[in-house]
């Protein structure tokens, strides 16, 4: 190859991987922000700290700062948030940001499952039962303090889905807490399946 094709090489080369970087942040969107919510119950305190605040953008781990979820379901209650992607999507990973300094094993291997199943009409009545729905996936360790906990979902889901549904497992403490969280499309349909 002479030098003057090895470099035209070269540069075809780079703009190639610039345009995939730059399609990967075009499409690299999160779909669950500032979507509608729906949740179990909203742990009573001088703020509603409702499911709107998972999914503000802002994942500030102070809870005082009112950008944090808590439901206020006892241990192996319901504790559920539901997300209205208002599009069927394949969902391919959720971010999930814990709060700080206190409560964190209230988000320990929390459950991400994924339905076409309209809960919004029944709100906080739903009947959102573990195991019944399909599971993007369950997170497999103790969460940590003030922290992205990253989730991938399950490879045997070929189906697209509107709703998300977050839920604490049956052995969690309840009062599940999570300051935001995020969803993410597959860019790849082919690329999602491992
Ligand atoms: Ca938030």
């Amino acid at each position: 190859m002479s030098e003057k094709v090895c470099i035209q090489f070269y540069w075809k080369t780079v703009l190639v991987l610039n345009l995939l970087v730059v399609r990967h942040v075009l499409l690299a969107q999160n779909l669950a922000l500032n979507k509608p919510t729906i949740n179990s119950s909203v742990y009573p305190y001088y703020f509603s700290p409702s499911s709107n605040l998972l999914v503000d953008g802002d994942s500030n781990p102070e809870f005082e700062n009112r950008h944090c979820f808590s439901t206020g379901d006892g241990p192996g209650g319901p504790n559920w948030a539901v997300i209205d992607l208002f599009n069927q999507y394949h969902a391919d990973y959720a971010n999930l940001f814990s709060r700080g300094y206190c409560c964190t094993d209230r988000m320990d291997y929390f459950l991400i499952g994924l339905t076409s199943v309209d809960y919004f009409p029944f709100g906080s009545a739903s009947n959102i039962v573990r195991g019944d729905y399909p599971l993007c996936g369950q997170y497999e360790y103790k969460s940590v303090t003030a922290a992205w906990h990253k989730l991938k979902c399950n490879a045997n889901l070929i189906s697209a889905y509107r709703y998300v549904i977050l839920q604490q497992p049956s052995t969690g403490p309840g009062l599940l807490t999570v300051c935001e969280m995020e969803i993410y499309a597959a860019l790849n349909i082919n690329c999602k399946y491992f």
